[in-house]
């Protein structure tokens, strides 16, 4: 006998689904981007945007669904975000970069991927990724990824930071990373986004997630 029930089913194939959790920071100077980030990678819940000059480490969560090389993983990327304020440049109140690094040093044992973060309209923001980049190192593990996160792309008129400047930039990082960690492999991606309009903001979250994977050496 025809039967509906077998006939008419869907050919639907499940994947198994595999979930991976990773810690993300986002390092750069004051009024890059950074506690506003993850709000806005967040495609799924709405999270408060905490305004003005961060004093304090803020913690939030963005959660990640993709497929790479036909592997669906779930990936949740834990924010621990610091302040932008270094401790040379003094502050009034609250906590500077450095101290609130000293503070939660117990977290740092596995920090999976590093947004070094600047402003694409602000070359004083790009040039000071020197010194981020050597923070970075310092509470790195050798596995830590990094991507370099260009924001304001809405205001890519004003833009101050040329493509030739993010290659030149993304080679130095890679040469910082191999002098600490010379086993070290990888590359250094580079993103331009725009948090006002969301420009670019979906491949960030995948780049995230896939740093994740490629830290917690899921994917190689
Ligand atoms: N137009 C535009 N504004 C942005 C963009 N990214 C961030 N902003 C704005 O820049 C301001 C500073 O952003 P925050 O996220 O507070 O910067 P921060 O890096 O956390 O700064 P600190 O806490 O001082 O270290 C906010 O008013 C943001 O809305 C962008 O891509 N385009
Ligand atoms: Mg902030």
């Amino acid at each position: 006998m025809f039967d509906m029930e077998t006939e008419n089913k869907p050919q639907i194939q499940y994947m198994e689904v595999k979930k991976a959790t990773g810690y993300v920071l986002p390092i750069g100077n004051g009024a890059v981007g950074k506690s506003t980030l993850p709000a806005v990678l967040d495609d799924q819940f709405s999270q408060p945007v905490k305004i003005g000059k961060s004093v304090n480490m803020e913690f939030s969560y963005v959660v990640d669904r993709l497929i790479v090389r036909e592997q669906a993983f779930q990936v949740t990327q834990q924010y621990l975000v610091p302040p932008g304020q270094k401790e040379n440049e003094g502050i009034s109140g609250g906590r500077s970069f450095e101290q609130i690094i000293k503070m939660y040093q117990f977290m740092f044992k596995q920090i999976d991927v590093i947004l070094l973060s600047y402003k694409l309209v602000e070359l004083d923001s790009f040039n000071d990724l020197e010194f981020w980049i050597n923070r970075a190192l310092e509470i790195s593990s050798p596995s830590t990824q990094y991507i370099l996160v260009g924001t304001h792309l809405d205001m890519d008129a004003s833009r101050e930071v040329s493509h030739e400047m993010i290659t030149n930039g993304s080679k130095f990082i890679k040469d910082c990373i191999l002098n600490k960690y010379p086993e070290w492999q990888g590359k250094v991606p580079s993103l331009e986004i725009s948090i006002t309009d969301k420009q670019n903001t979906a491949l960030l979250r995948n780049a995230v997630s896939v740093g994740i994977l490629r830290s917690r050496k899921i994917l190689i």
